[in-house]
């Protein structure tokens, strides 16, 4: 794949960068999306399993829910994608991951500087004390996991609907937004807030944006440019540029 000359000489030039990803860049993983055709949310309602309300009306349906999606994502391995955002990051001295999936394959790519704005469904926590409980276990009678400290009830360690970002984690992507070069947004279809206004926020700072997604999304006349295909395909052939650009043997 032949990239443009704007984006060969940005990324030439470029000396901060800051990459959004969602679920589109866990599918060739076998995670399914959210919004896809095998979608998340053609199966299960997102008001009935992914906010507050729900949890606290039928905590037993949340969990089994979340502990679903666990089990799936603990069997799968961060594909070319995810690699080739890891070796990206070595290329420059700033370089952002901010992501909305919860899916931790992105750790386990081995990428460092990752915000994690929607958490992280390996941990979770107490609904009264704030205890971390990430390996909670389920009691048989009620099969809802209580917290060892206080007896509350333990949640997943994710930011649902209606429910505020880790505020730090936040302002720092959107510091990275606005300071960065070259700003990515790959494979999320933009339509959760405050999320999707990270790429406006990098346009109106005049960054160059690129958008990399298997088909055009609401966002896409926002951007300098949409490469259409495989997150899996497109961010290798990236790197793969990169490398020749800087000229360094990684
Ligand atoms: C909040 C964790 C303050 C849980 C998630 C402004 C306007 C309108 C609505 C709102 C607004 N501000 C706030 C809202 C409400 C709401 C919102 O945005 N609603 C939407 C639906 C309209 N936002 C919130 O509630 C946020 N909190 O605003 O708090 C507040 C508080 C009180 C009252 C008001 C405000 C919290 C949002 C976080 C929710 N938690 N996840 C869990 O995972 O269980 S969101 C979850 O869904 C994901 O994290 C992600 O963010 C989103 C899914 O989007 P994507 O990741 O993009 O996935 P999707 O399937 O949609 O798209 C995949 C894309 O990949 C597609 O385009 C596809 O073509 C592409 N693709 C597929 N395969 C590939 C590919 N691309 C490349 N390669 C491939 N191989
Ligand atoms: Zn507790």
């Amino acid at each position: 794949m032949r990239l443009s000359n704007e984006l060969t000489r940005i990324l030439r030039k470029a000396r901060s960068v800051c990459v959004l990803t969602g679920a589109g860049i866990s599918a060739e993983s076998g995670v399914p999306t959210f919004r896809g055709a095998e979608g998340l949310w053609n199966k299960f309602r997102p008001e009935e399993l992914a906010n507050f309300e729900a949890f606290i009306h039928n905590p037993k349906l949340v969990w089994e829910w979340y502990t679903y999606r666990r089990k799936l994502i603990e069997d799968v391995m961060p594909n070319a994608g995810h690699i080739a955002l890891a070796r990206m990051e070595t290329f420059f001295d700033d370089f952002t991951l901010v992501t909305q999936n919860v899916d931790d394959l992105h750790r386990r790519a081995s990428s460092k500087n990752i915000l994690e704005l929607h958490g992280n469904i390996m941990r979770s926590y107490c609904i009264d004390c704030g205890k971390d409980e990430d390996h909670p276990d389920f009691s048989r009678q009620e099969n809802i996991p209580r917290c060892k400290a206080c007896g509350g009830l333990v949640r997943p360690g994710v930011v649902w609907f209606g429910e505020m970002l880790p505020q730090e984690v936040f302002q720092e992507a959107e510091r990275s937004a606005q300071r960065c070069d070259l700003f990515l947004s790959i494979g999320t279809s933009a339509v959760v807030y405050p999320a999707a206004s990270l790429p406006v926020t990098a346009r109106q700072a005049g960054a160059y944006t690129v958008e990399v997604n298997i088909e055009r999304t609401e966002q896409s006349r926002l951007f300098d440019e949409t490469l259409l295909g495989k997150a899996g395909d497109i961010l290798p052939a990236i790197a793969d540029s990169l490398q020749l650009i800087k000229g360094v043997n990684v």
